[in-house]
């Protein structure tokens, strides 16, 4: 008999119908957008190599259309198909530097939309896998259409009400979770869906793999240095390995899987660490919480943190609970 498949349609569905039976289906048609438009990043992303080539007299393809660099086509088709929902009001990207409010959704929509369309896009040039990064927001209708949208976009991670991301990798996978455990699902490139291949993934309590940026170690605060001094040296009581791909989403994805550790501190030239809190970090923060994980900025949680700006910087350190209770140990110390 035919295996049961189940779209990530179905999935959001189901899970909505079983925890909030009065549901209006507005939240599952907001991140139908959210899978809708992926799947045109991911079929861009995989001719990315050919961009070149296509677009070869002067900028123009044989088509005689401009061609776009892909993050612009990610940020623009994220805008696209989020803005025409209905109950969108605002959306704030890594690429744009204000919000972009939804004028026909500013009064009455429900949801405010935060992402990073193409993270790690200067591995593009390499193809090396990159991704799409999500963070929903619930916020109060605005009747007079006069509040502050920046506020409304400024909300803790805690107010999050789903998140997720894409890596556009060796398959093209679709990570989410809205509260509820967080769920994978691999696009079938054959029939165009995400069908669910990772139900409830959980983080590996204790992993093998610590993934940071080590050419900035001289730059990190002496805690992070002993901390993975103390890795290398067993003092977990197991071997590690180093693995840094230089894509958030695709180190996030294999400590997801595999466990261990992904940092980001603060170095000397970027004391805030480089990665943005409304669109990477919280996010990520989300689904690591939900994974059985943690994720601090070497204070306190990634979640607590109120945002001040929109594209605010903050140390992020995510992983498996037995690599981050002793990293806020050893962090405590510094
Ligand atoms: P981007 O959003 O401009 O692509 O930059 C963010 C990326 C992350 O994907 C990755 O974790 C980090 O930058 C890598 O930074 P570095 O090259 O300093 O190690
Ligand atoms: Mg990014």
């Amino acid at each position: 008999m035919q295996p049961q498949l189940l779209t990530v349609q179905q999935h959001i569905l189901e899970e909505q119908r079983r925890l909030f039976p009065d549901a209006s289906g507005e939240f599952s048609w907001l991140l139908s957008g959210i899978t809708l438009a992926t799947k045109i990043v991911a079929a861009q992303v995989r001719r990315a190599g050919l961009a070149g080539i296509l677009g070869v007299t002067r900028e123009t393809n044989v088509q005689g259309e401009t061609v776009q660099k892909l993050d612009v086509i990610a940020n623009d088709t994220l805008l696209q198909f989020l803005g025409n929902r209905g109950n969108v009001a605002i959306m704030a990207s890594e690429e744009n530097e204000d919000p972009v409010i939804v004028e026909r959704d500013r009064k009455h929509g429900k949801y405010v939309v935060v992402f990073d369309p193409l993270d790690g896009s200067s591995n593009i040039d390499v193809n090396v896998s990159v991704g799409t990064i999500f963070s929903v927001l619930r916020r109060e209708p605005d009747p007079t259409g006069k509040r502050d949208t920046l506020a409304d976009v400024l909300q803790p991670g805690t107010r999050q009400v789903a998140a997720g991301y894409v890596v556009y990798g060796s398959s093209t996978m679709l990570v989410y979770s809205t509260g509820n455990g967080v769920h994978g699902f691999t696009l079938d490139p054959s029939i165009g869906a995400y069908l669910l291949s990772h139900e409830n993934m959980r983080i590996p309590a204790e992993g093998t793999i610590y993934s940071c940026n080590e050419a900035n170690y001289d730059g990190f605060p002496a805690g992070y240095q002993r901390y993975l001094a103390h890795l290398r040296q067993g003092g977990l009581g197991r071997t590690y390995s180093s693995r840094y791909i230089g894509s958030l989403v695709a180190d996030f994805h294999r400590t997801l899987l595999k466990g261990g550790v992904f940092l980001y501190p603060p170095t000397a030239s970027h004391p805030q660490g480089k990665l943005r809190l409304l669109y990477e970090a919280n996010p990520m923060a989300f689904l690591a919480e939900q994974a059985g994980g943690l994720a601090t900025d070497g204070q306190g949680r990634i979640l607590d943190i109120k945002p001040e700006s929109l594209h605010q910087r903050t140390p992020l350190l995510v992983g498996g609970r037995s690599e981050m209770e002793t990293l806020m140990e050893f962090v405590a110390k510094t």
